[in-house]
Order: structure tokens, then C-alpha cells, then sequence
């Protein structure tokens, strides 16, 4: 999964694509580089992010579906819409998005389920202790892996309630969502308890803030090492998605770490 912000304030790309054919040529060059799904988000949801409105949300990430939905040729990616907001959703699949990647596994707007379940789309949930404005402020866990588990079996039985089928599920333990350094790496340490609820489990480390304190590197763009080494963990733990910015590298690190995990 190939990462697309059309945001001025993302982490690590923020301001790069905010342009909407920046943002196609981007996803077009994801895309040659491997990438089976393309994000476009237009919210960050960095530590400390500040909100956007329905419409500039809806102005910054629907020409780019658009753009890349006529651009993109018949062995095309599928387009995932990374939003929590129903109205962006619907939007974003009537111009061509099939999946909805939403960061507060349906809890931030009450009409985006049964969007979901009407549409028959498919939706990621992933779990995020907290707002993205003060989540990383002192997270505390039970059991970091034990707790993100149960709220992942929660929310996918409110999702199964309101009408989604469970073969339209993944699951996300929001790597960087509310924890610190040492929840993520348990997470990583212990994903094969996570996916063993039976759903394709989505990670996203790429590029964030744990791997710049572990290894020093306050660029987030210089963090392709950390993100490459705990994708390669997490695709021998049983995960199925990976949503990275540097899609090239990590791509090729995954086909040589599944022909060595398949000999
Ligand atoms: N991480 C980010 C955004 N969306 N979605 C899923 N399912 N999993 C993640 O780990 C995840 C996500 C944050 O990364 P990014 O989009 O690069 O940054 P920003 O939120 O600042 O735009």
C-alpha cells in the first residue's frame, strides 16, 4: 500500500503533493514501483494535528481519486480513501476508491458503517488510543497487545453489526497511534496474536517517529532503513498489508523475504 497526502502538514511528505497532479504523477509512480493499493489521504493524523473540514478535505482528495482512477490502466491498484468522514467516503468511492482505510475504525462518524455495509466495500480498522492531538501523551496499556486485540475484536463486531461483512475486514494495530516506543515494538514482537483473529492484518511504521529515536535519525525521509527492517518482520509475523511511503525499496525487500519464508 503506496502512501499519497495531499496535505500541507503530513510528518514526513507533507506539502509535497499537495498539487493534484503532483499527487496523480506520485500515486502513478507508486504504482509502477509495485504498489497493489494507493492511500490518498487529505487529513494528517501526525501527533498534535490540527482537524480539517469536510471540504477542504473533499477539495484536496477527489480530483486526485479521479485523476488517478482515468489514469491508471486495467492492471490498476486498487484506490483505498484514508478518511473518517462519510461524506469524503462516499465522494471518494463514487470516484473510484474500493477501500475505506478510516484511523478511528469507525468511532468518528457515526454514518460511515453503514456506508460501508451498503456499498460493500472493503474497510480497514485500526486501533488509536486517544485523539491524534494528544494521543502520545503518556499512552498506558493493560497489555499493549493484549488490549489493542480486544478493541480490534470489538470493533470488528460493531462493524459485522451494523451490516459490513467480515471478508470485507482488515485490521490495524496503529502502529505510532498512542504508544510509545517499546508498545510498538511489542506489537511487531507479538503480531502473529493479532493476526490469528483470522482478518488480514495492515501495518504502517513507515517513516515514523519510534524509528527515528532508535536509530537517531530525526529526517523522517532518512528512516527507510528501520521502516524496510520492521516491514520484513511483520510479513514473517502474518501480516498482509503494508502501507509505506517508499514503495520501490520496501517492495523489493517483501518479494525476497517471501521467497526465503517460502523455501
Ligand atoms: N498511519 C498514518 C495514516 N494512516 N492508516 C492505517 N491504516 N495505518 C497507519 O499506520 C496509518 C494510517 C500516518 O502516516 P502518514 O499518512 O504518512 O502521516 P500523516 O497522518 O501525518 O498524513
Amino acid at each position: 500500500m503506496g502512501v499519497v497526502n495531499v496535505t500541507p502538514d503530513s510528518f514526513s511528505d507533507g506539502g509535497l503533493y499537495l498539487d493534484s497532479g503532483a499527487a496523480v504523477e506520485h500515486g502513478l509512480m507508486l504504482a509502477a514501483d509495485g504498489a497493489k493499493i494507493l492511500d490518498i489521504g487529505g487529513e494528517s493524523t501526525r501527533p498534535g494535528a490540527s482537524p480539517v473540514g469536510q471540504q477542504e478535505e473533499l477539495r484536496r482528495v477527489i480530483p486526485v481519486i479521479e485523476g488517478l482512477s482515468a489514469a491508471l490502466g486495467a492492471d490498476a491498484p486498487q484506490i483505498s480513501i484514508d478518511t473518517s468522514k462519510s461524506s469524503v467516503a462516499r465522494a471518494a468511492l463514487d470516484a473510484g476508491a474500493s477501500l475505506v482505510n478510516d484511523v478511528t475504525a469507525l468511532r468518528g462518524d457515526p454514518s460511515l458503517a453503514g456506508l460501508v455495509a451498503e456499498r460493500g466495500c472493503e474497510c480497514c480498522l485500526m486501533h488509536m488510543l486517544g485523539v491524534p492531538r494528544t494521543m502520545q501523551q503518556d499512552p498506558r496499556y493493560e497489555d499493549v497487545v493484549g488490549d489493542v486485540k480486544a478493541f480490534l475484536l470489538a470493533r470488528m463486531e460493531f462493524a459485522v453489526g451494523e451490516g459490513i461483512a467480515e471478508d470485507r475486514i482488515l485490521l490495524d494495530p496503529g502502529i505510532g497511534f498512542g504508544k510509545t516506543i517499546e508498545h510498538n515494538l511489542q506489537l511487531l514482537r507479538r503480531l502473529g496474536e493479532l493476526v490469528a483473529i483470522g482478518r488480514p492484518v495492515v501495518i504502517g511504521t513507515s517513516r515514523k517517529s519510534f524509528l527515528g529515536r532508535l536509530t537517531g535519525r530525526s529526517d523522517p525521509a532518512d528512516r527507510v532503513g528501520g521502516t524496510i527492517a520492521t516491514n520484513v518482520i511483520a510479513y514473517e509475523r502474518g501480516a498482509s498489508v503494508f502501507r509505506v511511503h517508499d514503495v520501490a525499496v520496501v517492495h523489493d525487500a517483501l518479494l525476497v523475504a517471501a521467497a526465503t519464508v517460502a523455501a
